[in-house]
């Protein structure tokens, strides 16, 4: 059984995070750890206003000792780390452990968060992480904090970030324009396009855009299927390219929870296989 870890937050909503990277890591076949950052919680008693929960340094570095030391992952991703020693603590692993197939996906704002998160903390990631990333995955606000570009609306400000961003450390940079990405979204027919990088050649990823609202936990799934791909030892190319149609399945059968979100369906992109779609 091939195995894979994330270290990253808890959704209590069971939409993103954590929650979404093990539904993930499983529709790929793989044996799915996590290590838990911590736990977010949505209020509905106040609009589903987010609360945050750390984990405490100590229970953090004991989860890891269980996944790292005491079985191996063939490929690890982190999402949301939310204080200063979840980053140094994933860097000491990833290091230690001489983690190749490491995913960042630099989660900097939370849907319906409405907020950056703490731009220090986002600098933090950006020194420490970031040069152990084999795949970063940025969304377009990311991608403008990552590269210190202003407003990213074209597919060539993606190529110039991408580049800024490559040239930080990562070995292969994935910029997901999504449906903020002004030019493809304004388009006769709107796509969702990608851009990936290598140092050498720049590669766009397109598909329909999916126009819905429940895309909740949409940047988690992404890079859980970055990071499962290449677990299973596909390149970083073939591997993005099968998580966008994994992407684009889940979000195609995206679903309300509630009148405030809605998750992607991770299990899509095996159901329209087994029973078409
Ligand atoms: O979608 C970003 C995200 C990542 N991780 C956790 C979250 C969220 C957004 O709600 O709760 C734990």
């Amino acid at each position: 059984m091939i195995k894979i870890a994330t270290i990253a937050g808890s959704d209590a909503s069971g939409g993103a995070g954590l929650e979404a990277d093990l539904k993930t890591f499983e529709e790929y076949g793989l044996y799915g750890m996590a290590a838990v950052t911590l736990v977010a919680c949505m209020d509905p008693d106040n609009n589903w206003s987010h609360k945050v929960f750390p984990i405490d340094e100590y229970a953090l570095r004991s989860q890891l000792e269980t996944v790292f030391k005491g079985v191996g992952a063939a490929a690890v991703k982190s999402g949301m780390l939310g204080t200063f020693y979840a980053v140094d603590l994933a860097k000491e692993y990833i290091e230690k452990y001489e983690i190749k197939n490491y995913v960042l996906d630099p989660v900097m704002v939370c849907k319906g968060a409405g907020e950056a998160l703490n731009p220090e903390l986002n600098n933090a990631v950006e020194k420490k992480l970031l040069p152990l990333a084999e795949v970063v995955t940025p969304n377009l606000f990311e991608a403008e904090q990552l590269s210190g570009l202003k407003e990213i609306t074209g597919v060539e400000h993606m190529k110039e970030a991408a580049g800024i961003i490559y040239r930080k450390g990562a070995k292969y940079v994935l910029i997901k324009g999504g449906a903020k990405l002004r030019e493809a979204v304004s388009a006769a027919r709107p796509r969702a396009v990608d851009l990936f990088y290598d140092g050498k050649e720049f590669k766009i990823l397109e598909e329909d855009l999916v126009k819905t609202s429940w895309n909740h936990g949409a940047g988690c799934t992404s890079s859980a299927a970055i990071a499962s791909g290449l677990a299973l030892g596909l390149s970083a190319w073939d591997a993005v390219v099968l998580a966008k149609k994994f992407i684009t399945a889940s979000l195609k059968a995206g679903f309300a929870l509630n009148q405030w979100v809605g998750p992607g369906n991770p299990s899509a992109w095996r159901k329209d296989r087994l029973f078409g779609n």
